[in-house]
């Protein structure tokens, strides 16, 4: 037997232990009826345990690698955007940059859920990811591969207050993805509570952000934490503490150029809303790009849950976060 082939069975042989230790797992259901996995106390939608438990296992980091970490629909698309354009843009002018002609999805890849579930064990050292390699992940803390956590490389931390990430969750499945058999997705209400309960994709959402908030207090070197409503508010001095964070520090001479106000034009929600291929253009496994844009507003949960529910996702924020220091301004609107 060749060297290829006996790799391919021992990942098969492994594929199928895990896949047997994954129906071990408690389950379950997302928005639109498909099974979420609970793994290391968060839940998983029903393709992501396999990569990410490959991730964990066999993932090494790099002293210059960079992680965008977020909940789903906190903002990972505008934040690939911007890393990728501060930390290319020697690289290529921005009326050349690549997000012109590709979703920023297909330039900083999903470490687990694109690139371990592809292949258990792929090659990150052959040149196709330059450094500084930038993947993004939605893994929670406790979950990350013991190498990021011992490497000096660099975590930026992204997330939204949890009614609008709600929210656009709850759009995005039920608008983007087929029901599972003839399941009837859940209501804003039923998925509301399932989301004050922590099972919804990634959640529970409190664990999740408290996990990245309260490393970031400890190791603020390793740990740059934002908030989305932050960069709505204002995106050039986030975007220069950003440059700073990662060591691509803006210049004077940049400062004086503009370069800050176009990486945060370029990157804005209506500039790649309006772009051909992320209007047309369609992902890998068949979702649209356009999915990734709906609205990009701060406080559209007004539209859709009401006043108590408001009340109580505030004060399950105050017994959640506790005396953490971190808080969410649910009241906050982008006027
Ligand atoms: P992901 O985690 O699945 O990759 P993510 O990009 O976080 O998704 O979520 C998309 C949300 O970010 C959408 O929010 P909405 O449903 O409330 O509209 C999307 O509109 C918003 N978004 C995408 N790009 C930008 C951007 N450039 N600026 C601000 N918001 C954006």
């Amino acid at each position: 037997m060749d060297d290829k082939t006996a790799s391919k069975n021992i990942s098969s042989e492994g594929d199928k232990l895990m896949e047997e230790l994954i129906q071990t797992l408690p389950q379950e259901k997302d928005w639109v009826g498909s099974t979420l996995y609970q793994y290391q106390g968060f839940w998983y939608p029903f393709f992501a345990p396999k990569a990410v438990i490959a991730f964990q296992n066999h993932f090494k980091a790099h002293e210059t690698d960079i992680f965008l970490i977020t909940m789903p629909k906190s903002g990972t698309t505008w934040l690939k955007a911007l890393i990728f354009s501060i930390a290319n843009r020697k690289q290529f002018s921005l009326t050349q940059s690549p997000l012109l002609t590709t979703n920023p999805h297909e330039l900083v890849p999903f470490i687990d859920i694109n690139i371990y579930l592809k292949n258990r064990t792929p090659d990150l050292e052959n040149g196709k990811f330059p450094s500084p390699r930038i993947f993004a992940t939605h893994t929670p803390y406790g979950t990350l591969p013991s190498s990021i956590l011992k490497s000096n490389c660099r975590i930026v931390y992204l997330c939204r207050n949890p009614l609008d990430q709600f929210i656009s969750d709850w759009h995005f499945f039920v608008n983007n993805f087929p029901r599972n058999g003839d399941f009837k997705p859940f209501s804003i209400e039923e998925g509301f509570e399932r989301f004050c309960k922590g099972t919804h994709a990634f959640g529970p959402f409190w664990e999740h952000v408290l996990g990245y908030w309260k490393m970031s207090l400890e190791h603020p070197e390793k740990v740059l934490f934002l908030k989305y409503e932050d960069l709505k508010k204002d995106i050039a001095s986030n975007l220069k503490k950003v440059a700073d964070f990662l060591s691509y520090p803006f210049s004077e001479e940049e400062i004086r150029q503009g370069v800050v106000e176009e990486i945060s034009k370029l990157c804005s929600f209506e500039t790649l809303k309006t772009l051909e291929v992320n209007m047309t253009g369609v992902r890998p496994v068949g979702l649209k790009n356009s999915a990734f844009f709906r609205n990009g507003k701060v406080g559209d949960w007004v539209n859709f849950i009401s006043p108590l529910m408001a009340d109580r996702m505030k004060q399950l924020c105050e017994e959640k976060l506790g005396d953490s220091g971190l808080r969410f301004d649910l009241l906050g609107t982008e006027d």
